[in-house]
């Protein structure tokens, strides 16, 4: 028994706790070499920090912050137990990189233009689903299957299969191209990519958001990959996503509402974009107060669904948050409703970005860690 409880106590000991924390520019750009040893990825928002001679992946949702002005980052890094990363950041395609033995950052960016050039070889499993689409519509789709297509190759070579989370931003991503919305054309080429990948379509996909960025961005699309399979967490209020009826498009969107990671320690509840959808319908049109607090029930849902299904316990308290708001004038409404569920001292960062969903004026994310456990025993 004893020896049973050592090694149990010591593969705790050493999971990677992974991090995630919103830093200034300036403040990382201070760092010394020896902080960025642990450092997996960073993400800037309106555009990629200017960090001279760091070689860790740096990318950016290219998403104008509302609030802060001093240029704030996220940073994801993994702490605790002596860590090695793999050696700055390595390159496979298009897609950037960098890995513990848990845990993957990875992030790549696509320009539209040029792409039919560059992605002649997806034609094949274009045709039949997406044929007839005229070049605006040809280039999108082809941008989003490489890109995933690049995603899953890098995971098949390093071993981390299981994505857990995906961050999806596209430009003008409700703007009609070709008779079709630019959104529901990526879910159409997300989900070729994900067959012909032989990854599942439903159940065991990543939690994922995905928005809008202004016109002339490249897509830009960053992903956490781990090497265990995390558990998957649906909103008992909501249709599963890659259930939607075909009214929100030909091919559903595949991604899970949250996800827990199972082995690491620190950051391991993942919640998805989350909006004012009950079942798969948008409810307060036009509302943006109503819309806010029914997308905090949708998180409060969320996390009891995670206590329910799982071993550890999460609360609002542990979470950090990312709020995309298409409008910058409901700014304020916004922060009045989450000042009444949020505690003063709660990360959160705004961001102007359009939702996928033309009537849906606000989106939040939410990644965080479990309760302290009171009384546990280690
Ligand atoms: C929704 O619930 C709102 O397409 O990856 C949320 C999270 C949304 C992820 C995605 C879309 C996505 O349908 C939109």
């Amino acid at each position: 028994m004893t020896t049973t409880r050592i090694t149990r106590a010591t593969a705790e000991a050493s999971a990677a706790a992974l991090r995630l924390d919103y830093l200034s520019s300036d403040h990382l750009a201070s760092q010394p070499a020896s902080w960025w040893q642990n450092v997996l990825g960073i993400v800037g928002f309106e555009k990629p920090p200017s960090l001279d001679g760091v070689r860790v992946p740096v990318t950016a949702s290219m998403t104008p912050p509302l609030r802060s002005n001093d240029q704030l980052c996220e940073v994801w890094r993994v702490a605790g137990a002596p860590v090695r990363l793999s050696n700055g950041a390595a390159r496979q395609g298009r897609v950037h990189y960098r890995y513990s033995e848990e845990l993957l950052f990875g992030s790549i960016t696509v320009e539209e233009r040029g792409v039919e050039e560059r992605a002649l070889d997806v034609e094949g499993v274009m045709h039949g689903d997406t044929d007839g689409a005229g070049v605006d519509a040809g280039a999108l789709l082809r941008a989003t299957e490489s890109a995933y297509q690049e995603i899953f190759a890098v995971l098949r070579q390093t071993g981390h299969r299981h994505l857990i989370r995906i961050w999806n931003y596209l430009p003008e991503i409700n703007r009609q191209a070709d008779g079709d919305e630019r959104y529901r054309l990526f879910n159409s080429a997300r989900q070729l990519a994900f067959r012909n990948s032989g990854q599942a379509t439903v159940g065991t996909v990543p939690a994922a958001c995905a928005l809008g960025s202004p016109a002339g961005s490249p897509i830009s699309i960053y992903f956490l990959a781990a090497r265990e399979p995390p558990t998957m967490i649906e909103n008992p209020r909501q249709t599963s996503a890659y259930h939607y009826p075909p009214k929100f498009g030909r091919h559903s969107p595949i991604f899970s509402r949250a996800c827990v990671l199972n082995a690491s320690a620190g950051t391991s509840l993942f919640v998805s974009g989350t909006a004012s959808i009950v079942g798969h319908e948008t409810i307060h049109q036009g509302d943006v107060g109503a819309q806010t607090r029914e997308t905090m029930a949708n998180i409060n849902a969320l996390l009891d669904e995670a206590n329910r299904v799982g071993q550890r316990r999460f609360s609002l308290d542990g979470l950090k948050f990312k709020v995309y708001v298409r409008r910058p004038s409901d700014l304020g409404a916004i922060e009045g409703v989450l000042a009444r569920s949020l505690r003063p001292s709660t990360p959160i960062v705004y961001l102007q970005a359009d939702v996928c969903r033309e009537d849906l004026l606000v989106e939040i994310e939410a990644t965080g860690e479990p309760d302290r456990q009171v009384g546990r025993i280690m």
